[in-house]
């Protein structure tokens, strides 16, 4: 049996016409199941349903074979695992080019940020993306406090919480909606297809065929 970890919303949406194009299909619609494992039209391969920053932690450690996670979420995993680059032993065969978005530093649009930089301020950001955040203005040179936050990232500048914040963004309407402007990308991303390497060994002939026609069915999509 297969396990492929997903997450509600943007994730199993934008997958789901993926698996669909690679002949699969998941027999059970998570917004009216409660059902946290779905069976699919392959007795199998299952899907299971787990919070976006679980699903890498679930194929690390084999509780599920394969995944699909933001590449944000997935650097962010690697970077609290002290893994440069290393993918925490996740496996990260194919970029599935869905649920696309940037990270990037957004200030109100009366803040200053090339001039606080140009000063050498510490500014203060708040993200929930510590480890990349961290990463980012310590290449740049640029002096920060961060502050870790959970969500609603865009309400920190606005009630002075925070100068600045790390977060993504797609078509920039909730910058736009709440006064911000973006100022600097930190990188582009965009959802990844991960996978246990030792399911990829002991379950490699029922593993590398999903594996291909998902890499297959995203091309189509690019
Ligand atoms: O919600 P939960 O805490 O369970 O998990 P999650 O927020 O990580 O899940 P979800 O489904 O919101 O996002 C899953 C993945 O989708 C993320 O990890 C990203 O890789 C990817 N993705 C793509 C996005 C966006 N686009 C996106 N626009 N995730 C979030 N957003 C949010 C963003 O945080 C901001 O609040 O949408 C808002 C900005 O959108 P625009 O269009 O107004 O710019
Ligand atoms: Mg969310």
């Amino acid at each position: 049996m297969l396990t492929l970890a997903l997450s509600k919303g943007r994730i199993f949406d934008e997958t789901l016409p993926l698996l669909q194009r690679a002949g699969l299909s998941v027999l059970e619609d998570p917004e009216t199941s409660r059902k946290l494992i779905l069976p699919t039209n392959r007795a199998d391969l299952r899907v299971v349903l787990v919070r976006a920053s679980d699903v890498p932690t679930y194929v690390q450690y084999g509780g599920a074979d394969l995944g699909v996670v933001g590449l944000d979420v997935l650097l962010e995993h690697d970077a609290a695992w002290g893994h440069a680059g290393g993918a925490a032993g996740l496996y990260q065969p194919v970029d599935l080019g869905i649920a696309r978005c940037r990270l990037s530093v957004a200030v109100r649009a009366d803040f200053d940020y090339p001039a606080a930089v140009r000063q050498g301020s510490r500014i203060r950001v708040a993200t929930k993306y510590v480890q990349l955040a961290r990463q980012h203005f310590a290449d740049k040179g640029v002096h920060v406090d961060l502050i870790k936050l959970y969500g609603s990232m865009e309400l920190a500048p606005l009630t002075g919480l925070a100068d600045a914040i790390v977060d993504l963004v797609s078509t920039g309407n909730t910058l736009k909606a709440n006064n911000l402007v973006e100022v600097e990308r930190v990188i582009d991303i965009s959802a990844r297809l991960v996978v246990n390497p030792a399911s990829l060994k002991l379950e490699r002939e029922t593993l590398r065929p999903v594996i291909e026609a998902l890499a297959a069915a995203s091309r189509g999509s690019a």
